[in-house]
């Protein structure tokens, strides 16, 4: 690794099969360094919005889910989403609206037009980081457009960045498991290659902790770095740990994944994304006593103040849904590293 050599499928294989954490800690930081990584961390002030949670795929990890017919499906206009947000923009500032949705069949493609129009013009200064890959399909199919034609219409409209939901895990075994009802995984990487190719950034996840083997994990990483290499639009990568509650694995007796999982895998993240500059240690599935130690394991980014976050508190998540900019600085700083505000594109906005 310090000779700069690109770990391969059998190096990731040993490094989750080992014990020795607090070793994969310390090579992970390494690798970090190494690579340009400083004592900096950034976070981005943030806030989290969900426009509807109608969706037609019922994955089974999945407890955010509605069906247009249940009593706590919403779908909210433009125009309530705006003034929602507008709100919202009062009581705290932030720079990005990061919006991930259900995939209503209830909808078409002018719903989400318009909703990035009306979301532009009302604030031009934010960035939005709107729709998974996984929603960028769902517009194909209900309006006959392409990849590309969805994607340029929504950029043309103010669209800034995709977020990285919707990758699960990329083997087909898992896919049919635990989200038969889900595009496949190529068809996820065709949004992604298209939007870097049409300048639009993106991020990543992977969904661990179900019933994905360690060879699928590693296989998962193996593919975005190749992904990475051909058009290098990947923002950064977030480990995304399974929360059960109130989803058939809850009912099969599952649990969460332990601290050390959470761990192992931003190691195994941060060695074998070679080429993904950042790495994010996500406060809201993990906590913030262990996103601290995180940082210690490969981990350079915790996201940001989020505000109000739905997916993973449906699924039983007992953090907090906000950690205010003083917070997380204060966080930071107790960790031993620099509090960088950034904006969603990795500019510096303050140092604390
Ligand atoms: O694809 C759903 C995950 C994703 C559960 O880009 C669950 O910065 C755990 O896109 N337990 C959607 N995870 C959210 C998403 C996202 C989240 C955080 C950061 C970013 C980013 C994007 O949420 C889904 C799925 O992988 N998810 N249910 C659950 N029960």
């Amino acid at each position: 690794m310090e000779a700069g050599e690109r770990m391969d499928f059998e190096d990731g294989l040993a490094i989750l099969e080992s014990d020795d954490l607090l070793a994969l800690g310390e090579l992970a930081d390494l690798a970090r360094r190494v690579r340009g990584g400083t004592d900096e961390v950034y976070f981005v002030q943030n806030l989290y919005v969900n426009q509807t949670n109608v969706c037609r795929v019922k994955c089974k990890f999945c407890a955010f889910a509605a069906t247009q017919r249940q009593p706590h499906a919403y779908t909210f206009t433009a125009e309530e989403l705006v003034e929602d947000v507008l709100r919202q923009r009062e009581v705290t500032g932030f720079t990005e609206l990061h919006m991930v949705n259900g995939e209503s069949p209830h909808v078409d493609f002018a719903f989400y037009r318009d909703t990035i129009t009306a979301l532009h013009e009302a604030l031009p200064d934010v960035h939005l980081k709107c729709y998974t890959a996984s929603e960028i399909h769902h517009m194909t199919t209900l309006s006959g457009l392409t990849h590309e034609e969805v994607l340029r219409e929504l950029r043309d409209r103010g669209l800034g960045s995709l977020p990285g939901g919707g990758a699960e895990v990329f083997a087909e075994r898992v896919r049919r498991l635990v989200a038969p009802g889900k595009e496949h995984p190529d068809i996820w990487f065709h949004v992604h290659d298209t939007a870097h190719r049409l300048g639009i950034p993106t991020h990543c996840t992977i969904l661990y902790g179900h019933v994905e083997t360690y060879e699928e994990r590693v296989d998962h990483l193996i593919r975005l770095r190749e992904q990475q290499d051909r058009t290098g639009g990947f923002l950064a990568f977030i480990p995304l740990a399974f929360h059960p509650e109130n989803t058939v694995f809850e009912r099969r007796g599952w649990r969460h994944t332990t601290g050390a999982d959470d761990l192992k895998m931003l190691a195994i993240s941060r060695l074998m994304l070679d080429n993904i500059p950042n790495i994010k240690a996500y406060w809201i599935m993990m906590g913030m006593p262990l996103a601290a130690v995180a940082l210690h394991f490969g981990a350079n980014d915790v996201q940001g103040t989020v505000v109000r976050e739905e997916i993973f508190h449906a699924a039983g998540a007992r953090t907090e849904t906000e950690q205010k900019v003083e917070e997380l600085v204060h966080f930071v700083r107790e960790a031993g590293r620099i509090p960088v505000q950034r904006d969603t594109l990795y500019n510096e906005l303050r140092r604390w």
